[in-house]
């Protein structure tokens, strides 16, 4: 069996990838994921002007996931574009994802990209509407008329590939809502899902909570997120134009996690707690059980099983 994965007409040697924001922060970093046996990687979100952060501590691993109120620190969407430049150049049948956000809302998101579509890369951008942790700005993807004026007014301009990093949705009206939305533009792919937002977790030996910035809340991932990860991913493939690949992002712990994300839809596999806990190592483990399944099963690719999530009428 292979766990090749095809997504907007490239051919990975597998799905996995980091989930942006992991191990991601620079070159050297970049350099290492590239060497590693994951199939792709993503660069930590860029803002305009290079970023500190929160106050830590601003990352905490916890029994059953991770809490982070980081605050979009990263060097910089120029750092990260001359860096993506030279690596297509050197490589350029190995695509990877360009994250950038923005820090300051609506007007810096389109400037952002207006500074990609005139550089010189013409990879896959990950556009992540979804940060929850930069304090007074809510996510972007929670307004869905502001999404549909942003990408409105970047559909003006961009003509490269890109897709979109969403937040969870707990609701149908929503999930139908931003499908709604995304299905009147021609975006390449969703991520599903950024992390749950604004989460609270107290330690049981001082009654505190255990980061640093807004009193504590922040953006929950690991093992608590997979049931909300699946049904972001599952809804919006029933919802989504065919030609919109999904990327699944929560939970993915196990081969297993990874097969039931591939079950709802996804194309791609993002591993951001875990890769977290565990390092680099984590690639070459999860190629491991995620083949061993498919083995187990009879399948002899990914493409045997995608989607075809089993329900009971
Ligand atoms: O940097 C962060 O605080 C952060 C970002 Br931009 C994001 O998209 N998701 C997250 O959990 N943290």
């Amino acid at each position: 069996a292979t766990l090749q994965a095809t997504f907007y007409g490239h051919t990975f040697d597998n799905p996995f990838m980091n989930a942006s924001g992991v191990h991601c922060m620079d070159k050297t970093e970049l350099d290492e994921l590239a060497a590693s046996a994951s199939g792709s990687f993503v660069t930590k979100s860029a803002t305009a002007d290079s970023r500190d952060g929160n106050p830590e501590p601003r990352y905490i691993n916890l029994e059953l996931g991770s809490i982070n109120s980081m605050g979009l620190p990263n060097l910089g969407l120029a750092y990260y574009l001359e860096d993506a430049i030279k690596r297509q150049a050197a490589n350029p049948d190995t695509p990877f994802f360009l994250s950038v956000a923005s820090y300051k809302g609506f007007d810096e998101y389109v400037s952002n990209m207006k500074h990609i579509q005139e550089s010189d890369y013409t990879g896959l951008v990950e556009l992540n509407l979804s940060c929850p942790n930069v304090p007074g700005k809510p996510q972007m993807a929670y307004d869905f008329e502001d999404t549909e004026k942003l990408l409105n007014e970047i559909f003006k301009f961009y003509t490269k590939p890109f897709g979109v990093k969403l937040p969870p949705y707990f609701d149908f009206m929503h999930f139908d809502k931003i499908a709604d939305v995304l299905n009147k533009f021609d975006i390449k792919f969703v991520n599903c899902v950024n992390s749950v937002g604004n989460g609270l977790y107290i330690d049981e030996a001082t009654d505190t909570v255990v980061i640093k910035p807004k009193g504590g809340f922040g953006g929950i991932g690991g093992e608590y997120i997979k049931p909300t990860a699946l049904a972001n991913v599952r809804a919006l493939r029933q919802r989504l134009n065919p030609s919109i690949d999904i990327i699944g992002t929560g939970g993915i712990l196990t081969g297993r996690d990874a097969y039931e994300h591939l079950l709802c839809g996804a194309s791609m596999l993002q591993v951001g707690t875990q890769l977290h806990k565990e390092g680099l190592g984590v690639f070459e483990r999860l190629n491991t059980e995620l083949l061993a399944i498919l083995e187990a099963k009879g399948y002899t690719s990914i493409a045997d099983f995608k989607g075809k999530l089993a329900t009971l009428d």
